[in-house]
């Protein structure tokens, strides 16, 4: 468990549930939600496992603060498990993610390709996307928005561009925090992260025309879509908007300090709300698709 990190798949747990909850329908095959899920997990497991081996050297130094756990008891810093025996897993994990997202569709497997690489390219040299300016945000953005799209695709129904785009924009505008809350750890080790490059101050005000667009995509679907869809573009905008003023309210020179519990409590049981809201859609208990 302190390999494969769990809890902090919740992050990327959020917009795949979300996708799955709007593009199933009572036509869909729940056999290819498991696999789907299935996937989900091996890939997250891949992704953590790379990028556990990688920050081996930094993680030494975690205080514990503001993370799913105290990287400092990573079990490649313990010595619990060997690089070699952490590899092997992370191939293993690979190799599940393809064969169970192959079982869903083709769509849906390319997705899961693309959110692999994603996952090497951010932790592994020599791209080591996760400690260049720019380069952390837009992995976790693409990352996020595709496993959205992934998540989508599951069912195939609501493939939406307005939609889409609102996922990516959402994606950028909650990662930020994140990278803020990590500047004080990775400027000690010495990492050039966004919130290092440009600092946290600066960073977190990227949020606010990001949020300004997202209303904007958010209104437009309220004014054109189906019932499901302007459900959703309410709940978004209600909750992001909040989530940014608390969050700008937060920010210091030094960087910012919110307890992952609010980060992590709220976005499992959005998902778990969607995951529940997919299944029931997939059982024809209601749908409000128009
Ligand atoms: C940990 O990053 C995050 C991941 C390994 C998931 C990234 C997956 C993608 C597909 C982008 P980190 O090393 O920056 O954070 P931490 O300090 O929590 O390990
Ligand atoms: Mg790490």
């Amino acid at each position: 468990m302190r390999l494969l990190r769990p809890l902090a798949w919740i992050t990327f747990l959020l917009p795949f549930s979300l996708g799955f909850g709007l593009g199933v329908t009572s036509n869909s095959n729940i056999f290819h939600v498991i696999f789907a899920f299935i996937a989900f997990s091996a890939w997250m497991s891949f992704s953590f496992i790379v990028n556990t081996i990688t920050d081996k050297d930094v993680d030494k130094f975690h205080n514990g603060r503001s993370k799913d756990m105290n990287l400092a008891f990573q079990p490649l810093v313990t010595g619990d498990i060997t690089e070699k025996e952490a590899l092997y897993l992370s191939i293993l994990f690979f190799i599940a993610s393809i064969f169970f997202a192959w079982l869903v569709n083709t769509l849906f497997f390319t997705l899961i390709i693309i959110v692999d690489i994603i996952g090497y390219i951010y932790s592994m040299p020599p791209t080591r996307l996760k400690a260049k300016p720019i380069g952390d945000i837009l992995c976790n953005t693409v990352a996020g928005g595709v496993i959205f799209i992934a998540g989508l695709s599951i069912g195939g129904a609501n493939m939406n561009p307005l939609v889409i785009l609102g996922a990516f924009v959402m994606t950028s505008i909650f990662y930020i925090p994140t990278v803020v809350t990590d500047f004080e750890f990775d400027k000690k080790a010495g990492l050039k992260t966004s919130a290092v490059y440009f600092s946290p101050k600066k960073i977190i005000k990227a949020m606010y025309p990001l949020t300004i667009f997202l209303v904007v995509i958010g209104l437009i679907i309220l004014l054109t879509e189906n019932l499901e869809l302007k459900l959703l573009a309410l709940l978004v905008i209600i909750y992001t908007i909040p989530s940014v003023i608390i969050v700008n309210m937060n920010i210091k020179e030094e960087g910012l300090y919110i307890h992952e519990n609010w980060l992590l409590i709220p976005f499992l049981l959005i998902s778990l709300a969607f995951i529940i809201y997919g299944i029931f859609k997939i059982l024809d208990l209601f749908t409000l698709l128009n």
